[in-house]
């Protein structure tokens, strides 16, 4: 992303456009529960495979925040961009990489005892994919949603590029029944090219898809707007993390039905 693009990103704000970049909290009248920086992610924990939770012995009381969305959408990359563009998850060019839930320790820097997941999840809508092995995917993601007792945010990740399609909403559809808060990143906005004119299309163009499920009352109005390589939006989002790792337990409610 040209510089000049990241700096005209906050003049949306006033347009009065029905989204908002969270380039300066402070700017927008929003809280800052920490320092943004608190929260580093300490380590790799696990891979989840057949349903095995065992290590959550080790870690009582961790709340959780996954990261969802099509596959190479840019989830494993962002997680990287949270923890500072290290290589903790990873990524590739193809689509597919991220086959397992895999749960990233975060821990607050000052208080050590504070500590919760960032979980990364294999993408939907790689249609080169075995149809067995997609849904397999799909069951593991939603037996995770059902059972999450832990989790307190899951972040929806859009390909800016590509924009909102078909299986997103899908993916919104189903969500509604976790009753978890879903927050939407669109993802790799240095990838929209057409300046401007076309970031406000496609934001605006989200934003209207979104709005049903915003008025059911999961989804953040608000869209969050990314580039992990040039590490934009992410210390905001990084702080939204650190909040749902302080907030309490929200329920989740009944798993669907896995098609
Ligand atoms: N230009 C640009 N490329 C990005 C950005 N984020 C991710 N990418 C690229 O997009 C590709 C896919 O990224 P991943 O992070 O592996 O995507 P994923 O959603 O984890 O994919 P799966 O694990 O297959 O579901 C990689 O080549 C990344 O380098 C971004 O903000 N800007
Ligand atoms: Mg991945």
């Amino acid at each position: 992303m040209e510089s000049s693009q990241i700096e005209y990103l906050p003049k949306y704000i006033q347009t009065g456009a029905n989204y908002f970049v969270h380039k300066n909290q402070k700017e927008q009248g929003l809280k800052l529960v920490h320092s943004i920086d608190q929260w580093n992610i300490e380590k790799y924990v696990e891979g989840v495979k057949n349903d095995d939770y065992d290590f959550y012995d080790k870690y009582p009381g961790c709340k959780e925040v996954v990261v969802l969305g099509s596959s190479n959408s840019g989830k494993s990359t962002l997680i990287n961009a949270l923890n500072m563009g290290s290589e903790a998850a990873y990524t590739a060019k193809r689509p597919g990489k991220t086959q397992a839930l895999n749960f990233y320790l975060a821990q607050h820097s000052v208080n050590k005892r504070k500590q919760g997941f960032i979980v990364d999840s294999p993408g939907y809508g790689y249609v080169f994919a075995p149809v067995n092995i997609k849904k397999k995917w799909q069951k593991m993601v939603y037996k995770y949603l059902g059972y999450g007792v832990r989790l307190n945010l899951i972040i929806l990740c859009i390909n800016g590029h590509i924009g909102l399609k078909q299986n997103d909403l899908s993916m919104l559809e189903d969500l509604q029944h976790f009753r978890k808060p879903v927050q939407v990143v669109l993802t790799k906005v240095d990838k929209i090219t057409g300046g401007q004119g076309e970031l406000v299309r496609v934001t605006t163009e989200t934003s209207r898809h979104i709005q049903k499920y915003v008025a059911k009352g999961f989804v953040n109005p608000e869209i969050h707007l990314t580039c992990a390589e040039h590490f934009f939006g992410v210390k905001e989002l990084r702080a939204r993390i650190g909040v749902a790792f302080e907030e309490s337990d929200v329920r989740a409610n009944r798993i669907p039905r896995i098609r």
